[in-house]
């Protein structure tokens, strides 16, 4: 154990200039189109080998004995055998309780933004927009260091709220080929009727194409490591897939920003939560107006709980990286904060309610100091699937309008024609599109001879 071992890089914001400021909001992120060539060989194998090629790649990847033989099914499909997801009584409880939050909050957002808009926005000139589930969802749930069947409420709920008619759901299957139960319990509440036992990018792969046991979907949603999010970026940009995805996505990220008032405590608790998720994560504190003993309480809380934690591995490499920022004033916190653009962004201030209508940029915010971002993660309601990597500038989190599309329609009348024509008619001639013009002069042609008659 190293004297720098557990601790963050600190900076003083005030004393930086410019560059180095700039600095500080920088990912250390692989470059997209590396990687994405990176996974074109496997994305090939499953697009051409189908369930072969996907086979040996669960072998291959997920570490997967079992698949290798052909009589092992790489799909379950619903209804989903009561001995696969045989669960603790309490954590049983537990995800009903996460499923009821989740579902609230989402259905909600269907109730208030689904409904159709329609406006008349000249006499007789009808427009109306309306909302249709995506059909085929394709919902994908990481495994790796951790398995989270968090994420598997996260997409599946929305999806089930939006009534999507088919869910599929792909995640790698642990080395004896099966499923974790949480998951395949949390399949079942939720609608999802075929679960891919396939991680990585050969899971992505075989939702975006098809093959013969996995059917193709029409967007891809959830988070995943470099390879997964390469895979998506790379499905969305080709024509023969024609399937959407969710968002870019990376390494998952929190920025807290805490006053002398925070429980030193409660803040490294936060920094921690975020750093436990893999060695890549991104962990900043902006201290506001904090002096150096209250900044050595909250790097010896960092110490002193992380040196308790089953991760403590993981997270000593994330916390080399992490950085504690003093900031003069709340003002200075606040435009790094909307720069830097963070997935989670944790207020532990003193009148924290107060501080959220400044927030211009972030995928979800936790305010106030009794409200962990472990509860958005798990079970109050919100979605934890995050725009990540500074997106939060222009990207919205998961929700269930990202199950939705919306379809414009217009009516017009008679007289609605006889108004918009001429003005259509003129602007199609300014274009020199003369068959678009005449599709207006035939039926105000059309309109006068009937009026002729009467
Ligand atoms: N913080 C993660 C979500 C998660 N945490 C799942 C625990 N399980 C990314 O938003
Ligand atoms: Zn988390």
């Amino acid at each position: 154990e190293s004297p720098e071992d557990l601790r963050c890089q600190t900076f003083d914001f005030t004393a930086m200039d410019e560059a180095g400021r700039t600095e500080l909001l920088k990912r250390p992120t692989a470059s997209s189109s590396d990687m994405i060539a990176r996974v074109s060989p496997i994305l090939n194998t499953v697009r051409t080998g189908r369930d072969a090629g996907l086979r040996s790649l669960v072998v291959k990847f997920d570490r997967c004995a079992p698949a290798e033989d052909t009589s092992f099914p790489l799909v379950l499909n619903a209804p989903f055998s009561a001995d696969l997801m045989k669960l603790d009584d309490k954590v049983k409880a537990a995800i009903d309780q996460a499923y009821l939050n989740i579902k609230a909050f989402h259905q909600a957002q269907m109730d208030k933004e689904s409904g159709t808009l329609v406006v008349e926005t000249m006499p007789g000139v009808v427009c109306s927009r309306f909302a249709r589930p995506i059909q085929r969802v394709g919902l994908y749930v990481p495994g790796g260091t951790a398995i989270l069947p968090s994420t598997a409420l996260m997409l599946a709920v929305p999806a089930q709220v939006a009534k999507c008619s088919t869910l599929t759901l792909a995640t790698p299957p642990r080395p004896d080929g099966s499923i974790s139960p949480e998951i395949v319990y949390i399949a079942s509440l939720t609608g999802v009727g075929s679960i891919v036992r396939a991680g990585g990018a050969h899971a992505v792969a075989a939702m975006a194409y098809g093959t013969e046991t996995v059917s193709k979907v029409d967007k891809i949603f959830g988070p995943g490591n470099q390879f997964v999010t390469a895979a998506k970026m790379a499905v969305s940009m080709d024509s023969e897939a024609c399937c959407a995805i969710d968002m870019p996505a990376g390494p998952s990220e929190v920025l807290v920003i805490a006053d002398k008032a925070a429980d030193p405590a409660f803040v490294a608790s936060d920094l921690l939560s975020q750093a436990e998720h893999g060695a890549d994560s991104q962990v900043i504190l902006l201290a506001v107006d904090i002096d150096d003993a209250g900044l050595a309480a909250i790097e010896k809380e960092i110490k002193a709980q992380a040196l308790a934690l089953p991760r403590v591995d993981i997270i000593r490499k994330s916390i080399a990286h992490s950085l504690i920022i003093k900031c003069a004033d709340l003002d200075q916190a606040i435009e790094f904060s909307n720069n830097y653009a963070p997935e989670h962004l944790i207020l532990q201030l003193e009148n924290a309610s107060s501080v959220v209508p400044r927030v211009d940029n972030a995928g979800s915010v936790f305010v106030g100091a009794y409200s962990p971002e472990s509860c958005g993660d798990y079970a109050s309601g919100t979605n934890h699937t995050l725009p990540t990597a500074g997106w939060a500038k222009q990207y919205s989190g998961v929700s269930t309008l990202s199950f939705l599309k919306h379809i414009t329609a217009q009516e017009l009348t008679r007289d609605g024609l006889s108004v918009l024509g001429p003005v259509v008619e003129t602007l199609a001639a300014a274009e020199g599109l003369d068959a678009h013009k005449m599709a207006v002069t035939v039926r105000l042609r059309a309109l006068r001879a009937q009026q002729a008659q009467q």
